[in-house]
């Protein structure tokens, strides 16, 4: 049975070893980690994996994978990033066409990708892989004459979702709240918010951020080059970090595979040794505060961290609080501070009851498939609809900080947690049993995906009819009208008809009522 059920596996996920090119973009590192254990599993199969990355995982035993080091892209985030913390919305969107227009101008302005561009006689490819915010390198399935796929780290933009004809109700899959537990509870105003967010985002691609990054793309490609819709459209497959459990259920074509529930989790390594004396020592338990790696705490304004200083003094627990720089004073008895911190080690040991963290995606996954619950301070992007969902779920507490952080909000929402800690946790771990029960780890499903497209040398098959129809053949206006105006024509026919019988039968009893009289007379 066994030696069967083997030969049926590797029949039909064989695939013989190809030649596939990648290219993540994104100076961030949790958009990088998120793909590692893919490039790894790829190269360990056979596979020759040329990687344009801004985090090189330089792994000597992975002989099979190229590496071009691109990290110089980090300079293009400060700006960016030491926005983050204070400015708004929209003084953030601002900043944004510089920015991708730069990162696009260190990729294409280099010899690697030029060099790439024009070796296409010389060199085969036999799928190229790129990161969603970045469509303009699907131009390599062009050159290289390969099928292309579109890899997120987390959900895709609108945009992407609706040029690959997927489902893009802005009421169903706001992108401010994912449903909980299977409903929706919003009222009209978050409903008009989600429609008028959506609106926005179009203009601001549309007219803001589009020409900007085409002109860029233009300088390198011709006069002719091809638009990003153009090139999305492309796009084979859309291979997405999310799982429906954690980012709510969405209608999906079956060009979208959906991967995600810890990916990118990776083995347990030990400690460091203070972490771990600390973390063993810690009799009342430990709170783990850190806000991931593309924000820092010690960015958060002096007020924010005298309040967090403050509320977290006097509590009877332990706290490991991952912060950059060397300015703090006054740091608390009960605080260990740590530039870096292994994260999912930490969230293993068994003392950590509480992780603060800004809702990031990756940190959101390890905190849950750890059993810890959250407190989550978000920032950005879907930072917020997270620490919504945690809230809803009941995994943890969500806690506004903009623009100032509240001591009794803060202080409430920790001891509402480890107070019912127990409660809490059983939920956390509920929620991660439906994280992984999937037919096959998201890892093996994104390997089987990638290698599917190599076999079948693209994935058209698969592509959704809906993006061809217009707007008004998807909402069936057309229909709806003719069927209307038929009704509408019937029922003027029946009416006109009543009314001409009416007309005629009172004719005839007038007619007989007057011929009766007439022979009365
Ligand atoms: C590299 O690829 C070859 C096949 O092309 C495979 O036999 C070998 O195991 C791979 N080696 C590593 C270290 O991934
Ligand atoms: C490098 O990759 C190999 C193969 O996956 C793995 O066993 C090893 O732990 C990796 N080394 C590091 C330093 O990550
Ligand atoms: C371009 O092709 C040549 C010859 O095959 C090869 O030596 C070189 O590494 C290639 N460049 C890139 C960026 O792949
Ligand atoms: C090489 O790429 C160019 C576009 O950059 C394309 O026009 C040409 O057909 C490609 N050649 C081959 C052999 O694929
Ligand atoms: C919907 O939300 C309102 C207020 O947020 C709450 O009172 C109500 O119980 C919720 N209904 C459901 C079905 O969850
Ligand atoms: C966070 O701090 C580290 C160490 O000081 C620094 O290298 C990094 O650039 C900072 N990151 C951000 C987003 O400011
Ligand atoms: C979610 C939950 O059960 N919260 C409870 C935590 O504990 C306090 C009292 O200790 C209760 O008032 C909350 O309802």
């Amino acid at each position: 049975m066994k030696v069967l059920a083997f030969i049926s596996i590797l029949s039909v996920s064989f695939c013989s070893a190809a030649n596939i090119l990648a290219v993540v973009p994104s100076p961030a590192f949790s958009h990088q980690s998120t793909f590692w254990p893919i490039w790894r599993e790829l190269s360990l199969r056979g596979h020759q994996v040329t990687l344009l990355t801004t985090d090189p995982m330089r792994n000597r035993s992975l002989t099979n994978l190229t590496e071009h080091n691109f990290h110089d892209a980090y300079k293009h985030s400060e700006e960016l990033n030491s926005l983050i913390n204070t400015a708004n919305f929209l003084v953030l969107i601002q900043s944004v066409p510089n920015y991708v227009a730069d990162i696009l101008t260190t990729f294409f302005g280099s010899e690697v990708v030029q060099d790439l561009l024009k070796n296409n006689s010389t060199k085969k490819y036999d799928l190229v892989i790129v990161e969603g915010l970045f469509p303009e390198f699907l131009i390599f399935g062009d050159v290289y004459k390969c099928p292309t796929i579109l890899i997120h780290s987390a959900d895709t933009l609108p945009s992407i979702h609706k040029v690959m004809g997927n489902s893009m109700h802005p009421v169903v899959y706001s992108m401010k709240y994912y449903a909980c537990r299977g409903t929706l509870n919003i009222t009209f105003l978050d409903r008009l918010g989600s429609t008028l967010y959506y609106a926005f985002l179009y203009v601001v691609r549309q007219f803001h951020i589009n020409p900007v990054r085409h002109t860029v793309f233009k300088k390198y490609m011709g006069p002719n080059a091809p638009t990003i819709d153009e090139l999305t459209g492309k796009a084979d497959l859309l291979l997405l970090n999310i799982h429906p459990v954690l980012h709510g259920v969405k209608l999906l074509g079956q060009n979208t595979i959906t991967f995600g529930g810890g990916v990118h989790i990776r083995e347990p390594q030990p400690l460091p040794k203070n972490i771990k004396s600390f973390l063993d020592k810690a009799n009342n338990g430990v709170i783990y505060f850190s806000l991931g790696s593309s924000i820092n705490t010690s960015q958060m304004d002096d007020v924010k961290k005298k309040t967090i200083i403050d509320t977290l003094r006097p509590l009877p627990y332990r706290i490991i609080w991952k912060y950059e720089q060397d300015d703090l004073s006054n740091i608390p008895e009960n605080v260990m501070i740590v530039k870096w911190a292994p994260q999912q080690d930490i969230l293993r040991h068994p003392n950590v009851k509480l992780f603060i963290t800004q809702g990031g995606q990756q940190s959101t996954e390890e905190a849950i498939l750890n059993g810890v619950p959250m407190l989550v301070l978000p920032f950005i992007t879907d930072q917020i609809p997270n620490a919504k969902k945690i809230e809803c779920e009941g995994l943890g507490k969500y806690v506004n900080h903009k623009p100032t952080l509240s001591k009794e909000q803060f202080k409430s929402a920790i001891e509402e947690i480890l107070n019912n800690h127990s409660k809490y946790r059983e939920r956390v771990k509920e929620f991660a049993k439906l994280l992984l029960d999937e037919p096959m780890p998201g890892i093996e499903k994104a390997i089987w995906w990638i290698e599917y497209t190599i076999r079948h040398k693209g994935a058209k098959h698969l592509r959704n009819p809906i993006v061809d129809i217009p707007m008004y053949q998807y909402l069936m206006l057309d229909i709806i009208a003719t069927v209307f105006a038929v009704l509408l024509f019937m029922i003027t026919i029946l009416y006109l008809l009543i009314k001409t019988i009416k007309c005629f039968v009172s004719y005839i009893k007038q007619k007989s009522k007057s011929d009766v009289n007439k022979k009365k007379q």
